[in-house]
């Protein structure tokens, strides 16, 4: 049933020149990872606030990712970190999640919480932590082959603090060996999500700093290795569309780690701060996906992994899931209602001021009637944060948790 709503949204698009056929089965689609380290207790640097209801094992991340599925329709899977996630026997994890109604996603190695890694993980002088590092890295490669997963997500803490305190040029290398290394035990299938971040934990020099060093790694090693970006990850002003635009063309995009962030690495609600920045990302992705006259490059658009990586501090865990994960829905949906024809034509005629009006005028359109009709479809509720809230779901967890 069409409501008046839903109604008055296709006439309006009309009128814009937008027709709806193909988008409601573009947004069934979409689909968004979230991180199980997401559903526990994390923290700043400063303090670990309890949670109450918050999950304490694997088992209850899992079943809080089921459950933001189960109200959005649109995380079926979840993201795990070894060894916050470590179990003896993954393919009864894998089993448990399916139980569930949800698969396990992404792999992230966790190099940076080891008292050996103080000087770094794969980059560090010492061959012996070197090899540790590298040995955690294949253990990650089978875990994936255990859970049937894809990607392998890579995130190294590895930096120096002061100018003269290690050789950079020989740190790459080591970067370079051991991942050499870790994609020579790697299945053809699998891939590997290089990520790269600026600064933090380490404030002189990062040894993957930006994309840049991601991709000509990436780039080094083959075609199964690509480049991971983590929205909160770059100088502040950076141009992260660009970036992705970028990584389109060469076919070395491999997924993102949403979150948004106002100063530095802050990990807040995905859209809370810049969602221009979210929507014109989309744009840039979509834009990439219509390019008939480069396959390859379309190919890469419609097979990236969009993750979600959050950390909450003082806000409730899974509705902050929630609200990031449609967050991410509402700016994808808009990013659908762009005029290509308008935009093309304003291009081409050097209109400096129509061509940015049609891309922001998509941003301005609210999509809830086409969100409401695209759950109802999909016999998800149509507001997915009221029906989790008047679910019971948090009141049980308080008494069970
Ligand atoms: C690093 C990072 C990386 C980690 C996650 C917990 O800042 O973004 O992806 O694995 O946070
Ligand atoms: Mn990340
Ligand atoms: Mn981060």
């Amino acid at each position: 049933m069409m409501d008046r709503a839903y109604q008055e949204f296709e006439k309006r698009q009309q009128d814009r020149g937008i027709s709806l056929n193909g988008i409601k089965e573009k947004l069934k689609m979409l689909q968004i990872e979230t991180p199980s380290w997401g559903y526990s207790d994390q923290g700043t640097r400063f303090r670990t606030f309890k949670q109450p209801g918050a999950a304490r094992t694997v088992d209850e991340r899992l079943q809080d990712a089921a459950k933001v599925n189960e109200v959005t329709g649109l995380c079926p899977s979840v993201a795990i970190h070894i060894p916050w996630d470590k179990v003896d026997d993954y393919s009864q994890l894998s089993n448990r999640a399916a139980s569930l109604g949800i698969t396990i996603g992404a792999v992230n190695p966790n190099l940076f919480q080891d008292d050996d890694y103080m000087l770094g993980s794969v980059c560090n002088h010492d061959s012996r932590v070197r090899s540790k590092a590298v040995a955690h890295l294949i253990e990650c490669v089978d875990v994936a082959r255990a859970v049937k997963s894809r990607d392998i997500s890579l995130w190294f803490a590895d930096g120096t603090n002061y100018p003269g305190q290690a050789d950079l040029r020989r740190r790459k290398g080591y970067m370079e060996e051991a991942l050499a290394e870790m994609y020579r035990s790697m299945d053809p299938h699998m891939r590997m999500l290089i990520e790269y971040k600026f600064f933090e934990p380490a404030f002189y020099h990062t040894d993957l700093a930006d994309w840049g060093m991601a991709y000509q790694l990436a780039h080094k090693l083959g075609p199964q290795a690509e480049v991971l970006v983590d929205t909160g990850h770059h100088a502040q002003g950076t141009n992260v569309e660009h970036i992705v635009a970028y990584l389109l063309d060469e076919r070395r995009l491999g997924g993102f780690h949403f979150n948004a962030r106002k100063y530095a690495d802050d990990d807040l609600i995905v859209g809370s701060m810049n969602p221009y920045e979210l929507f014109l990302i989309f744009h840039q992705i979509l834009s990439a996906e219509r390019d008939q006259a480069h396959p390859l490059v379309q190919e890469n658009a419609r097979n990236i992994a969009y993750m979600i990586d959050q950390s909450h501090n003082i806000e409730p865990k899974i509705p902050a899931m929630i609200r990031s994960v449609l967050n991410v829905q509402y700016q994808y949906a808009k990013a659908l209602l762009v005029n290509w024809d308008f935009l093309a034509e304003a291009q081409d005629r050097g209109d400096v001021l129509a061509a940015e009006a049609v891309v922001r005028e998509a941003f301005e359109q609210d999509p809830t009637p086409l969100l409401h009709a695209v759950r109802e479809e999909m016999g998800i509720a149509p507001n997915p944060m009221k029906a989790y809230l008047e679910s019971g779901y948090a009141e049980k967890l308080l008494q069970l948790r």
